[in-house]
């Protein structure tokens, strides 16, 4: 297990990430400009999070196999039986590294229509990709998790994908782009250390936040406390050179209370063990909808 590799690997996902999503930049810049950190290096990542397509060859038995490789665990399952979609968490080697929460569209649960439009594409992959990938090569797994898996969508096929899954939808343009990551807030300073507050300085600074459900997402425990960004809108350029603006990324933020049983532990003794581990169907469900034309359309 190479830490130093997967440290490039996720250099290079939040150096794209943060190309692609204007709001990354507007978050740690009014986070530097209003005293709330000193600079983007304070910021923990409380993990980061990809979509994939259930399909042979691909999906999370295909994606996995990456962050297994450098030392990540898979943990909980969790089901959202509406959105057709399965995910797991895995935790990272090392604390500093961000959990992952990854997702797969249960293809074969679509219309025959939407499960033609995409084994098009994804009938292309006829062998597992990441099994011919050195993944002790960063820049080869840097290049692999931002490449074409499959050809460009027409913009027919996206509308019809749009119209049944907004998911299935988002995964043919943006395949293994990240999907979001995540400010922890509970480590921030006094003022902006729980979800509340802090969703108070994003809205005070313009932010545009995902109201599905209501802004902040409460676990029936009322120990993990998330909220997000809408996602960025991209000018796509779709086969035959339609263009067409599309859901890109977005970003989270997450706050973990100090489990019941630790409340007494003295505060600069508290870490990650503390606090609220995992996620929650409820919170993740409409977490998902920052992406969905209900929240970017508003
Ligand atoms: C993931 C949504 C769920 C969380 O923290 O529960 C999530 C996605 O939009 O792909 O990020
Ligand atoms: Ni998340």
């Amino acid at each position: 297990m190479q830490t130093s590799t997967l440290g490039a690997v996720m250099d290079g996902l939040m150096r794209r990430y943060s190309e692609r999503v204007p709001d990354v930049q507007k978050v740690i810049n009014a986070m530097i400009d209003g005293d709330v950190i000193a600079s983007a290096g304070e910021i923990e990542n409380d993990h980061i999070a990809f979509r994939t397509m259930g399909v042979p060859n691909l999906g999370l038995a295909s994606f996995e196999k990456i962050f297994l490789h450098y030392g990540y665990e898979k943990r909980d399952e969790y089901n959202f039986i509406e959105k057709k979609l399965t995910a797991f968490w895995y935790s990272p080697p090392e604390p500093h590294f961000p959990r992952i929460f990854a997702s797969e569209l249960r293809v074969n649960e679509l219309s025959d229509e939407a499960q033609r439009i995409i084994l098009r594409y994804t009938d292309t992959v006829a062998s597992d990709p990441v099994d011919s990938l050195d993944l002790d090569d960063a820049e080869a797994v840097d290049r692999f998790l931002h490449q074409p898996l499959w050809t460009t969508p027409t913009l027919a096929d996206y509308q019809a994908l749009l119209k049944e899954s907004e998911y299935a939808a988002w995964v043919i343009y943006n395949r293994y782009y990240l999907n979001h990551f995540t400010i922890s807030v509970h480590n921030l300073k006094a003022g902006y250390n729980t979800i509340d507050e802090f969703v108070a300085f994003l809205e005070n600074q313009g932010l545009r936040l995902n109201s599905a459900g209501g802004t902040i997402k409460i676990s029936p425990d009322g120990d993990l406390r998330q909220a997000s960004t809408v996602a960025q809108m991209l000018d796509a350029e779709f086969a035959g050179g339609d263009l067409f603006r599309i859901a890109g990324s977005y970003v989270e933020f997450a706050e973990r209370r100090i489990l019941p049983q630790f409340r007494d532990v003295p505060t600069d003794q508290i870490t990650r063990e503390h606090r609220r581990e995992g996620f929650e169907t409820g919170n993740a469900d409409k977490i998902f909808e920052s992406t969905f034309t209900t929240q970017t359309g508003r």
